[in-house]
């Protein structure tokens, strides 16, 4: 595709659109931005002519207010040409080279899916089914509600498959309750931040602007990360850079130290922590020296890391959805990083991790779970014996609701996955790509919902629904702690559909009108605000400034002492033990090494001399998204790039811009290298989700065996120059 031409083309669509709109009849609309998909999202305050977009800003009483170059290309994105907006249904057979969509009304595409829906539930079961929305969170309630009804226990997601779940399950057999650390409060004198860079993919507002404010306070910050990032450059007093995936190691080093010379909180660890006498056992022998010859992190870095946490008290965390837990350890990894706040006394006090007291309960987590009346939770957790992840992953199945999608090949060649229902699908999330979509190609029926056709995921599939985009959509509405905002949508272009609604009138069509509302959006929005009362008019009628629900009482803090972190009202975690489970019983159970045990990831050789991090985020892309969706975006970086330290770039001959052949056991792919000290000596980055150079064909499928998660930051490669 020539690129420059398209963007031409488009740079005139958007104009057309909004040119001639005569600022002084334009009204506002909020609606809430998708562009990295992250939950809460940031507001969009947006002008409009009649149903056309014409400018947007950021919405200032919203909690995430500015908003940053990827939601200002939602606007192009919005008119891009090349947008789905129709049915389109696969017509030439699997084998072919050209899938030749054709055109379809709504009416056909519905009868398509519900025929085959009700044929694999007569013909195999309906658990046959598999239900996946990708990293887009907003469809999510509606499709679980759907999958439950319909009688499928098979939901997975994009975090269920490679992002935050893994992180998620290590928090739930170690602290009890999920939480990615916190953001320093006036309390915090230190902070650990460990394989996450919020200065690239956090909320401007929400991560690095409060983290920039705790560094002028006086906080200290300890960032631990292999690359020289700008969270680095900007806040770190000490840099730790492990050589990736040996996570385990340095946080054993790290309470190796703090163990050693007393600095744990004493009381804290013998009445709250089970296991501690394993774990003090544990770490004894990763002596600094041991965890620098393991982790390249220099023995004094790992003792002065430890004493300033650990003196620095409280101190507070913050860990990525996935920084630590793209490797065969992950659950580990990121158990033994939860350790170090918790042996110092750090969990549930002012200024540390605290759990929140007053949250929306109703809703039981952000957007990405959906709330679990709405998505039919019990009905799902009742058919858990057909889980297809059950014996693969026994723990994740205990605990997580969403199933492990990366043996969905597996599941495919052995007959026990027929069809596919998916929404925001993109089959280079996985590692060998191309073996997810010939697997999607054998299936009997696939769906797919999304804003474009994309080749290398919609190849195969037998039907293409257009989605509507953020300013075109009701449903969901958003929520910031206890504080509820609604938006004001436009209507959709062309026969554009909202995801809730594609999924309601299935559910509709499936005979089940009552509990898909008739296909209504707001009336199944409001079963949810029902809980507090409420009615998408509410929302409406506060558009700009959002609902308050106030909370019953003040934060409080040490609640595992009063009784108010479990749910039967005892003292205690939310563990089996009441306590923070060093020594974790889950595992144990089900014969997974009980304490983080450390496991030496991939070793490099002659052949292989050098580490692979894929997919570190960048400002102006995420994952798939932001190629050729707005070229405004493209302009930052119009190909992939891999990141190579200038001394590792130079011993090969290796200039800016050189094309080099970056070699795993699993292949090779041509690139162009940048050589740049944000990588160190030793280790290549570089991003995923490039159609036309996708590191993903780099990666093995193997797996964590407690996870089921994948080695994006572990892998060994060659690169040379081509
Ligand atoms: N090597 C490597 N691989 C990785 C990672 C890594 O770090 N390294 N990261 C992993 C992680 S953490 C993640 S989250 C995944 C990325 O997860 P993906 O699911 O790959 O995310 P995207 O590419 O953002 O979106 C997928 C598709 O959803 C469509 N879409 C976007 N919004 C909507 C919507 O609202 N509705 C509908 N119907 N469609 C929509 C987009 O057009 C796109 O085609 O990648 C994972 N893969
Ligand atoms: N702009 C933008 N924003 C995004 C996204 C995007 O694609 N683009 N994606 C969204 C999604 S789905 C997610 S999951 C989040 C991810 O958000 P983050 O988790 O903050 O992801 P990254 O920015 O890649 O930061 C992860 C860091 O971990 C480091 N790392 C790699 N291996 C190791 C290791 O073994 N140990 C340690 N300590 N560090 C390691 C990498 O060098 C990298 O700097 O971002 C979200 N926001
Ligand atoms: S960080 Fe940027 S892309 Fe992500 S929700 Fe906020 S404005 Fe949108
Ligand atoms: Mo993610």
């Amino acid at each position: 595709m020539d690129i420059n031409k398209n963007s031409e083309q488009r740079g005139v669509a958007v104009q057309a659109q909004f040119g001639d709109a005569d600022v002084q009849d334009e009204t506002v609309g909020y609606t809430f931005c998708d562009g990295c998909n992250e939950v809460p999202f940031c507001g969009i305050k947006f002008h409009k002519k009649g149903d056309v977009v014409t400018r947007i800003e950021p919405w200032p009483e919203f909690p995430a207010s500015p908003i940053c170059s990827k939601a200002y290309a939602t606007l192009q994105r919005l008119y891009n040409p090349n947008r789905l907006k129709y049915p389109m249904k696969r017509t030439n057979p699997k084998d072919s080279t050209d899938p030749c969509f054709m055109r379809i009304s709504w009416d056909e595409a519905y009868e398509m899916i519900v025929g085959h829906l009700k044929r694999i539930k007569e013909e195999y079961s309906p658990h046959a089914v598999f239900f996946y929305v990708g990293d887009p969170k907003e469809p999510r309630a509606a499709v679980q509600r759907l999958a439950a009804t319909y009688g499928s226990v098979n939901y997975g997601c994009e975090s269920s498959t490679a992002c935050r779940r893994a992180a998620q399950l290590a928090e739930l057999v170690t602290y009890g309750f999920p939480t990615m650390g916190n953001l320093p409060s006036p309390e915090t004198r230190s902070m650990l931040i460990w394989g996450t860079n919020p200065a690239y993919s956090g909320q401007p507002f929400m991560c690095h602007g409060h983290l920039a404010d705790a560094k002028e306070r006086g906080v200290k910050f300890i960032v631990v990360d292999p690359r020289k990032t700008p969270t680095v450059t900007t806040l770190a007093d000490i840099h730790l850079q492990p050589r990736p995936a040996t996570t385990a190691a340095v946080a054993a080093g790290m309470m190796h130290v703090i163990f050693k010379e007393g600095l744990h909180d004493k009381q804290f660890c013998d009445k709250w922590i089970h296991g501690i006498n394993e774990l003090k056992e544990y770490v004894k022998t990763f002596t600094p020296e041991k965890v620098e010859a393991v982790t390249w992190v220099p023995a004094k870095k790992i003792v002065d890391a430890a004493r300033l946490y650990a003196t620095h008290s409280p101190g507070g965390m913050m860990t990525g959805a996935q920084g630590t837990t793209h490797d065969l350890n992950a659950t580990n990894n990121h158990r033994a990083i939860l350790l170090i706040p918790a042996i110092c006394g750090y969990v549930d006090v002012p200024g540390g991790i605290v759990k929140p007291t007053h949250p929306l309960v109703e809703m039981a987590g952000p957007w990405a779970e959906g709330p679990p009346k709405f998505c039919l939770r019990e009905k799902m957790n009742g058919m858990k014996e057909q889980r297809l992840d059950l014996k693969a992953f026994p723990v994740w199945a205990e605990k997580m609701f969403e199933v492990q999608t990366n043996h969905l090949v597996e599941w495919i060649r052995e007959g026990r996955v027929k069809a596919l229902l998916s929404w925001g699908l993109n089959t280079m999330i996985w590692p060998q790509s191309h073996e997810y979509q010939e697997a999607i190609g054998s299936l009997e029926f696939t769906m797919a919902v999304d804003y474009f056709y994309r080749p290398q995921t919609h190849h195969f599939v037998d039907l293409l629904l257009p989605a509507a985009m953020n300013y075109e959509r009701l449903a969901p509405f958003a929520f910031f702690g206890r504080q509820i905002f609604g938006r004001s949508p436009v209507k959709p272009l062309g026969e554009c559909k909202e995801d809730w609604q594609i999924a309601l009138e299935i559910g509709t069509r499936l005979g089940l009108s009552n509990i898909f509302f008739d296909g209504d959006v707001e009336r199944a929005c409001n079963d949810i605000l029902g809980m507090w009362n409420l009615s998408y008019d509410d929302l409406r009628k506060n558009i700009q400034k959002g609902i308050v629900l106030p909370a019953e009482g003040p934060e409080l803090y040490r609640k595992y002492e009063t009784g108010h972190m479990r749910m039967d009202g005892k003292p205690g975690f939310p563990t089996p033990t009441g306590k923070i489970e060093a020594f974790s019983t889950a595992l144990e159970r089900h014969g997974y090494p009980a304490l983080p045990e450390y496991r030496e990831p991939m070793q490099t050789t002659n052949e292989y001399p050098l580490i692979l991090i894929s997919g570190s985020r960048l400002p102006h892309i995420t994952h798939s998204k932001w190629r050729e969706d707005a070229p405004w975006l493209l302009e930052l970086q119009r190909e992939p790039l891999l990141t190579i330290n200038p001394d590792d770039a130079k011993q090969r001959g290796i200039e800016k811009g050189d094309i080099v052949v970056l070699k795993t056991l699993c292949g090779e792919m041509r690139v162009k290298a940048k050589p740049t000290k944000i990588v160190p000596r030793g280790i290549v980055a570089m991003m995923h989700g490039w159609a036309k150079a996708n590191v993903n064909e780099l990666i093995p499928r193997k797996f964590d065996p407690i996870s089921g998660f994948p080695p994006y930051k572990e892998v060994v490669c060659a690169v040379i120059k081509a």
